[in-house]
């Protein structure tokens, strides 16, 4: 790090950003779910709910488990595990009504009717190991969890690899950005530019009341298209199988493919553990099946990874960070080397213009930038946390303490917020956001040094 750069670093009060990172996730908790963030997003989300657990581990694995386990009751009979559970915290739009998921869901079940990308066996693994470090009553828990739910789990894998990613090209298959968490990703405009909303119920949306600011929102044009596909999944009471027929937005998602990947190699390890080595073989396969799939996906010119937009068969190569997913699932050694050189360079976190050195939700020098528009420009802490530790799962542990210091000193201007502008690191979105809250826990948690 330069000197300049060391400079604009204080060193961060952990026992300050510990004490507020708790206050906020002890705020959300409604005592059955911790909303993703108050008032935005009052309800459980799926993935958010999975970084969450592991931040709440670190403080009790009994609440994280519960966490997982309320999630878990939302599970649909075909194996999905839905991207929203509702609460009755009123003021979300879409809310289950708008989903139209009643009859298809199971009985008592408030949920949307799609998925989020598959990090909780990633989770999961990881609170087992802090449970089984810690010894006791907790690793007790951890234990009695994980043979109870394993199988719930495992169905989850499988339902994604039959349902999303079954044609043999190791990427799993999303039907709306929504799906992808990052919704209004310029990867995904190509394909939305295709989706022409039909006839459907007026509506009126709640987080432009919320997130005032609508320059760090999705547009209304955009909006009537995520709504339009939620129609277009309800006209077919969410079936699975005719998806495919009816859908007009279809993208092989190559970060949540990665996400996938190694999911099923932290699901596997489980499985092992825990006495079922056929699991642990099968899903071992799927694990190598993804890593495949995204490594197919590098644009050789670019070095990285691309979607595919399966409606019209065109690559999607912009530089946005799901261009990184190698980082998370690759088995190749030249391919990571790659992928952290172009990390570390003049478009991504060597850029000096940036506050603090950690990589955007799209290239810095993109021409599409939008810095803060959500999924167009600002930097999430979620995600450098999770590729983060992925990096240390690899025994980068520099890169992990480079990415750790960065991140914490970002949190030090006094919120949780959901994203932050690149150059100025100003907050923005919800400025009480649940998985940012949790992150900042782990980070703090865990040093990297072994
Ligand atoms: C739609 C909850 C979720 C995250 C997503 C993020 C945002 C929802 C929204 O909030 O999406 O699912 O209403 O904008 O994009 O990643 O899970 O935090």
């Amino acid at each position: 790090m330069s000197p300049a750069r060391e400079e604009a670093y204080p060193v961060p009060d952990l026992g300050e950003l510990g004490r507020r990172a708790r206050d906020v996730l002890a705020a959300n908790d409604l005592g059955t779910m911790v909303t993703a963030a108050p008032n935005l997003y009052p309800h459980m989300w799926s993935w958010d709910a999975a970084f969450v657990a592991a931040g709440l581990s670190t403080m009790s694995v009994a609440r994280a488990l519960q966490e997982l386990d309320y999630l878990l009751a939302a599970q649909w009979d075909s194996g999905m595990i839905p991207h929203i559970v509702f609460s009755d915290v009123p003021g979300y739009f879409p809310d289950v009504d708008r989903w139209g998921t009643r009859g298809a869901s199971p009985e008592g079940v408030k949920s949307s009717g799609i998925c989020q990308p598959p990090v909780h066996a990633t989770m999961l693994r990881r609170i087992v190991e802090r449970a089984t470090a810690a010894g006791g009553d907790d690793a007790r828990l951890a234990d009695g969890f994980v043979r109870r739910t394993l199988p719930h789990w495992i169905r989850w894998h499988a339902w994604l690899r039959s349902s999303r990613g079954g044609d043999g090209s190791g990427l799993l298959t999303i039907y709306h950005g929504w799906e992808s968490g990052m919704d209004n990703s310029p990867r995904f405009d190509g394909p939305y530019s295709r989706v022409r909303p039909g006839k459907m119920e007026p509506f009126v949306r709640t987080d432009t009341l919320k997130v005032t600011d609508t320059s760090q929102r999705p547009s209304d044009e955009e909006y009537s298209r995520y709504l339009w596909l939620v129609q277009q999944m309800a006209d077919v009471r969410f079936d699975d199988a005719r998806l495919p027929e009816v859908m007009a937005f279809q993208v092989k998602d190559v970060f949540m493919s990665a996400i996938f990947a190694a999911a099923n190699e932290d699901l596997a390890v489980l499985a092992e553990q825990f006495g079922q080595p056929d699991e642990a073989s099968r899903l071992r396969q799927w694990a190598r099946e993804f890593s495949d799939g995204v490594d197919s996906t590098v644009d050789p010119l670019t070095g990285l990874a691309r979607d595919r937009d399966v409606l019209t068969g065109e690559w999607i190569g912009l530089p946005t960070m799901a261009g990184f997913a190698p980082l998370i699932s690759t088995h190749s050694e030249q391919l990571l080397a790659r992928q952290l050189e172009i990390l570390e360079g003049p478009d991504w976190t060597g850029d000096p213009r940036l506050a603090f050195p950690l990589p955007a939700s799209t290239s810095t020098t993109f021409e599409g930038l939008k810095p803060r528009q959500y999924w167009r420009g600002p930097v999430w802490p979620v995600m450098n946390w999770y590729l983060a530790s992925c990096l240390l799962r690899r025994g980068d542990a520099k890169r992990y303490g480079q990415l750790r210091e960065a991140s914490l000193a970002q949190l030090m201007e006094g919120h949780y917020a959901e994203y932050y502008e690149p150059f100025t690191g100003e907050p923005l979105g919800s400025m009480d956001q649940s998985w940012t809250a949790a992150v900042a826990l782990e980070w703090l948690a865990d040093p990297g040094n072994g």
